[in-house]
Order: C-alpha cells, then structure tokens, then sequence
C-alpha cells in the first residue's frame, strides 16, 4: 500500500515533518518529481536536517529510499547532500539510498542556462532556484537529454554531453560560462562513486509491491506549481501534483490508499507570480518572521498573506486528497484578528469561487475574506484536538467544511512531536 504526501500551495506547508512522522511505518520513501530545488526541514532528535534532493526518509534508520525516474538528478549534490546527513549523525545512509537510472541528469550546464533564461526575462522572471531544473526537464523533453544510466557509456556520455553544450553555445555565446570539458572530467570521479546506487526502479518498485511494502512518497514543491495546473508560466517544470506520482514512480494506482494534502495556515511564495492574498504590510512581516519563512535550498525571503482557500479548493479538485495536514498553526498564536480568502470578485461584480487559469483574469479581480476571531495564546504544547482552543477549532472546521476534506494532523510546531493528530 502506498501513501503520497503533496503541497497544496506553492511549497514549504511542512511536507518533509510529516514524511518523518510517517515513516516508521513505512518500508521505503520515495521521491518521484522535481530536483536540488526541493527543500524539507526536519527537526528530529533536537537536530534539524534540510533536504534538497534526497528523500526524507533517511532520518528514519530503517527505511529504504528510493529517487524515482522523474526526478532530475544533480550528481555532485547527490554527494553533498548525503555527507552533510552523515556529518550530523545520520548512519548508514549510503545504503539506504537507491536512484533510478532513468532519471534525467541535470548538469552544471543546465544551471548555467537557467540564469541566463531568468536573466532574458527581465522583469518577467520566474524567480527559479537557479538549480538548471527547468532547462534539465527542457531537455528531456526535447529528447536530448542524458540520463543515469547513460553516465556509464563513457564515450557516448561524453558526446552526448558535448553536443548538449554546443547546443547552447549556438544560443548564448559568450554569455555562456560553462566548460564542459571541465564536467567531463568531473564525472570520470563521479562515475564508479555512483553505480552502487543506480537500479533499475521499475524493478525496485515491482518487487517492493510484490512483498507488500508500504511506500511513502515525498510529493516536492507543490500544486500551485505543477507544469500544468499551477500559475503558469510562473510554476517549476515537473508535475508536482498526483499526476508527476505515477509517472515518476512505477507504482500500481490502485496500492495508493491515502493522499495527504499539506496546507500552511497561512500563504507562502518563493520566486515571481500571482499571490492574491499577498501581503505587503505588517501582517506579511509578521506571518514571515514568526513562521521564519526563508527558502531552505537559496535562503530567500518568501513572500507571505493570508490563507486563501479558493487556491486550496482548486488543489483539492486537482489532488484529490483523503485527509488534509494543516500545519504551521502555532504561528498564528499571536494574531487578534485572522483572514481567510473564500471567492474572487471579478471587476464586473461577479464572484468566482474557482482559481482561473487566465492570469490576466486572475489579476483583475479582488479577494473576498472572511474573517476570524484569532484565538491568542499558544497552542505548541496541545495533546489532542480538543487542547486547542475553540478559536483555532473553528478556523480548522471552516476550511475543512469549505473544501470538503478532513484536516486529519495539525502542525503545532516544527518539532516532530508539535502534531495533534485527529482520529
Ligand atoms: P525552479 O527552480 O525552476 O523549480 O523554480 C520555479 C518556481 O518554483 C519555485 N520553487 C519553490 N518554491 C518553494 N520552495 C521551493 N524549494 C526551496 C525551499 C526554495 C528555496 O523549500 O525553500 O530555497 O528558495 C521551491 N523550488 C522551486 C521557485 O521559487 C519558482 O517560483
Ligand atoms: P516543505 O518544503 O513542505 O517540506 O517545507 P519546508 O521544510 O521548506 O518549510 C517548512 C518549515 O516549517 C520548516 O522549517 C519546518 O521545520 C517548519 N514547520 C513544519 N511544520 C511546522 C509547524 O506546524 N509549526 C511551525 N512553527 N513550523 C513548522
Ligand atoms: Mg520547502
């Protein structure tokens, strides 16, 4: 059976605390979409990891975890990443960790063409990670692309990755700094380092449901910046949503039981691109400072408002999730007065209560809030739903009832024990 966890919103609801709270019940953690890009904090055992590319999965010592093929792969990361985890204690990971080899590599090329990119567009920028996610997946799709299990041909990855860079080259010139040579070389160290964990995951997958393991899968990034039903152009380049899951991962759809939506209680944004609840004041200080809101991969400042449940409805009826985890809710402890964004009213007076995909629409119209009595005193050390006060429940009732699905956890805190979970 299988579990997804998936961002509702436009990333960093806290996906990465609740894979840790569930893997122990888990037998492998998966990612199926998205890069280096990602960003998971974990506070565990009093220390706090970060992840970018790999599964959060690895602080829990007995679970398998597994990059999926829709994963593109940043090699030297990859290394980074898994010496920095060991460096703060975690044992054992190099085994714990297995990659597909038909995931697509992003190269230093591709970050290199992704700031020249967001350079070209000027003021309409999207504002990426600067990771090359966006020119890796360009690539795939154009078919020249290179992928793992490619690496291992030398003399085939070599003019495969030359005729890459010449490619670009043609586009950007001089503007181009990148030596490719200089890769090349790099990845005759990174090629015998990386075959023990390159498998072939169809077969990992097929053989993981075959024993009836029970899979969790990392959902990164999120829907509002899914390649199809996000902001677009203003999104990532994968499909962030329950789509990028079963095309990233060969797992059988009907082993997955629950989707978890991840919802911040409020609204955070890294990068360019529509915000509607947006807020530029003290209330969006206020949420960012309290809620610490800087980008965990580039240490941006994320812009923050109000929670808007027209964006989550239109997560819902993308995702489909079961049961929805609310969390971030202790940073509204200190608030007298909260808003929630239930319809656009269009400049003709009419009221949407669905997310447009015109963007230009979209900017024309005015939020509709509701509003709530904020409930004033903090709620880190509440046991069970009903420690929190009546206040904070209403607030979770109305989105639930809004949106129709059940709001199963709720995030007190970002340790893994500040969670109350609702049977
Ligand atoms: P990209 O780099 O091509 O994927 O960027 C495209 C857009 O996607 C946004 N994006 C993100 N938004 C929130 N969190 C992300 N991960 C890191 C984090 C981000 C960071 O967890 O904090 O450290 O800045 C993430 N990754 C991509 C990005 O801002 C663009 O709007
Ligand atoms: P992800 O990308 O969805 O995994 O989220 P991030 O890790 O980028 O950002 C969420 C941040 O909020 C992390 O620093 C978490 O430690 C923290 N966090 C998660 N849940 C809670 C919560 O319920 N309350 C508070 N105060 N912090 C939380
Ligand atoms: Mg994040």
């Amino acid at each position: 059976m299988a579990t997804v966890i998936l961002g509702t919103q436009w990333g960093d609801e806290g996906k990465g605390k609740l894979t840790d709270i569930l893997c122990p019940k888990a037998q492998v953690c998966a990612r199926a979409a998205g890069g280096h890009n990602a960003g998971h904090s974990i506070v565990a055992n009093g220390v706090s990891y970060d992840f970018h590319l790999l599964p959060s999965g690895l602080v829990n010592p007995n679970c398998m975890n597994l990059i999926g093929s829709g994963v593109v792969f940043h090699v030297p990361s990859f290394f980074k990443e898994l010496a920095t985890l060991e460096e703060k204690g975690l044992t054992d990971v190099h085994n714990r960790i297995l990659v597909s080899d038909r995931c697509q590599v992003d190269f230093d090329l591709h970050a290199a063409v992704d700031g020249l990119e967001e350079v070209e567009l000027g003021e309409r920028a999207i504002g990426t990670t600067g990771r090359g996610i966006g020119p890796s997946y360009s690539t795939k799709a154009a078919r020249s692309g290179i992928r793992i299990h490619e690496i291992f041909d030398e003399a085939a990855f070599e003019r495969k990755l030359r005729q890459l860079a010449a490619g670009y080259k043609k586009r950007f010139g001089d503007l181009l700094q990148y030596d490719v040579e200089e890769e090349i070389a790099r990845f005759k160290e990174y090629r015998p380092k990386l075959a023990s964990y390159v498998v072939d995951a169809v077969q990992y997958m097929r053989d993981a449901q075959q024993r009836n393991y029970k899979i969790l899968i990392e959902g990164a990034n999120a829907l509002m910046l899914d390649i199809d039903y996000g902001t677009y152009p203003y999104v990532t380049s994968s499909n962030t949503g329950i789509g990028g899951v079963f095309t990233g991962l060969a797992i059988n759809p009907r082993k997955v039981e629950n989707v978890i939506g991840v919802v911040k209680a409020y609204t955070t944004r890294v990068g360019g691109g529509p915000f509607k609840t947006e807020d530029l004041g003290e209330v969006g200080n206020k949420l960012q400072e309290i809620g610490r809101e800087w980008g965990v991969s580039t240490g941006r400042r994320r812009r923050c408002g109000w929670l808007d449940l027209v964006v989550l409805k239109y997560s819902c009826s993308v995702n489909y999730y079961t049961v929805l985890n609310l969390t971030k809710l202790d940073v509204l402890d200190t608030f007298p007065t909260l808003k929630v964004a239930v319809a656009y009213k269009t400049p003709d007076g009419q009221e949407l209560d669905y997310f447009p995909s015109d963007l230009g629409l979209l900017d024309q119209c005015e939020v509709v809030y509701k509003e709530f009595e904020g409930w004033q005193k903090p709620i880190t050390n509440a046991k069970t739903y009903y420690d929190l006060p009546k206040q904070a429940r209403a607030y979770i009732e109305f989105i639930e009832e809004f949106v129709g699905v059940k709001i199963a956890w709720i995030g007190t805190g970002p340790k893994r024990e500040d969670m109350v979970f609702r049977t």
